[in-house]
């Protein structure tokens, strides 16, 4: 299925004048304030979050998982799904590729699909915390981290044919998440197991070449729940600094332990030109993998905060893969991922908002009320119009849910694929 423009047209037309009247009070009064509003809704519009390959399937957990029906069953629809995504949002453009749950067949026919949508490939995902089909070795007791010399090998091997299939496709980074660790006390020497993990990617590091990234993702625990090998932000970034300097941490807003002030991880990670890449979804208590905003939404407004002012400020930190790393155990998983992008953007755009100098100020008078002030002043403003305005400019829906409904297009999905199609992933 291809949403075309005409049917978006169709179905903003009954809510454009109560839109633009919403528009224009809004924008009236951020004027008065000094913002530049085109400014805001241009940045709206350039910033792109890739959607991950293995999202657009049910999510599922280890007691079942249950279908949301006519689900894309091989590569080429995963991606007519993000071009669903994309003509609705016009924020979804790109998708990241999980191997080998998606290894592409014909590579020009895949390129052909996703650029006649708009779609870039962004980073790809290598994948060592399961065992692969007809593989020699196991990754039961860890992968680049493993005791096992034959083990590790082959888990950098399976990470440069990762590149390979990205460089086919022009996708510009690697990320690894790995989940070696261990289960229990004594099963794992920690510091070889460390030792083991920086010389594999030192390995294959040797394989990313210089307009590419390599992306390290960390996280507490899960699905080892002794020990983590790379568990924190500290960890990721002493083997991107061991790598070199096309390395760098990718913070997955789902892999702290409570309470942990992720904006100031953010913060730091840009200050030392070290954050590369973005993983967002919302948790209430661990990697949850929930709707983004859904949980604590003044917390990914804080968080925006920072990367706001970093994107402004450290020009020593690169461009940020943005990506969407959720699961949807019980809503459409389109419907989902139509909400994150929402709540993303809106966090981005009230970030905008704060007045940065004002704060400044502030900051330097110690007036803590008046920071406080500044900041959720910026965070009560309902900038809903203000992406909306963002889309319609775009081609895009006023409201991507309401047009996702209004099309039916879960039922077309059925009706093309079958209600038992299944999706790969986890
Ligand atoms: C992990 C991590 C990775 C993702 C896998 C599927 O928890 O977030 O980014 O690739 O899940
Ligand atoms: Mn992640
Ligand atoms: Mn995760």
């Amino acid at each position: 299925m291809k949403i075309v423009p005409n049917q978006i047209q169709d179905t903003n037309s009954k809510d454009l004048q109560s839109h633009q009247e919403h528009f224009d009070f809004l924008s009236n009064s951020l004027s008065k304030k000094g913002v530049n509003v085109n400014s805001i809704i241009k940045k709206l519009q350039d910033f792109q979050v890739a959607i991950p390959s293995w999202a657009l399937g049910a999510g599922g957990t280890r007691f079942g998982r249950f279908s949301f029906f006519g689900e894309p069953s091989n590569l080429e629809q995963k991606i007519e799904d993000v071009g669903i995504l994309h003509a609705l949002t016009k924020t979804a453009g790109a998708v990241s590729l999980h191997i080998p749950w998606d290894i592409p067949q014909d590579y020009s026919a895949i390129k052909e699909l996703a650029s006649a949508l708009d779609i870039k490939f962004d980073a790809v995902n290598s994948n060592t915390f399961q065992d692969q089909k007809n593989a020699k070795e196991s990754y039961k007791y860890g992968s680049l981290s493993s005791t096992s010399e034959a083990v590790r090998q082959q888990a950098i091997q399976h990470n440069l044919d990762v590149i390979n299939i990205g460089n086919k496709l022009g996708s510009k980074a690697l990320t690894v998440w790995l989940a070696d660790g261990s289960c229990f006390p004594g099963q794992n020497n920690f510091q070889t197991a460390f030792q083991n993990t920086q010389d594999s990617l030192k390995a294959i590091y040797q394989g990313v070449s210089d307009d590419w990234k390599l992306l390290i993702e960390y996280k507490p625990y899960e699905p080892n729940f002794y020990s983590t090998v790379i568990q924190d932000w500290g960890a990721s970034l002493m083997l991107a600094n061991e790598c070199g300097e096309k390395a760098f941490t990718l913070v997955d807003l789902g892999h702290h332990l409570p309470n942990s002030n992720i904006e100031q991880i953010v913060s730091i990670l840009q200050l030392k030109g070290k954050l590369g890449g973005f993983h967002f979804n919302d948790s209430k208590y661990g990697d949850d993998d929930l709707t983004v905003g859904s949980i604590k939404p003044y917390a990914l407004f804080l968080i925006f905060n920072e990367l706001v002012y970093g994107m402004e400020n450290n020009p020593q930190n690169p461009d940020l893969a943005w990506m969407i790393d959720a699961s949807h155990n019980v809503k459409d998983p389109l419907e989902d991922l139509i909400q994150s992008l929402e709540a993303i953007q809106e966090a981005y755009a009230k970030a905008l908002l704060v007045n940065q100098d004002l704060l400044k100020t502030a900051q330097l008078n110690n007036d803590v009320v008046k920071c406080q002030e500044i900041l959720q002043d910026a965070y009560r403003t309902d900038v809903r119009p203000l992406l909306s305005k963002a889309r319609l400019e775009r081609g895009g829906a006023l409201s991507p849910i309401q047009a996702y409904r209004s099309l039916d297009v879960r039922n077309s999905l059925i009706k093309e694929r079958g209600k038992n199609s299944v999706a790969t992933g986890l």
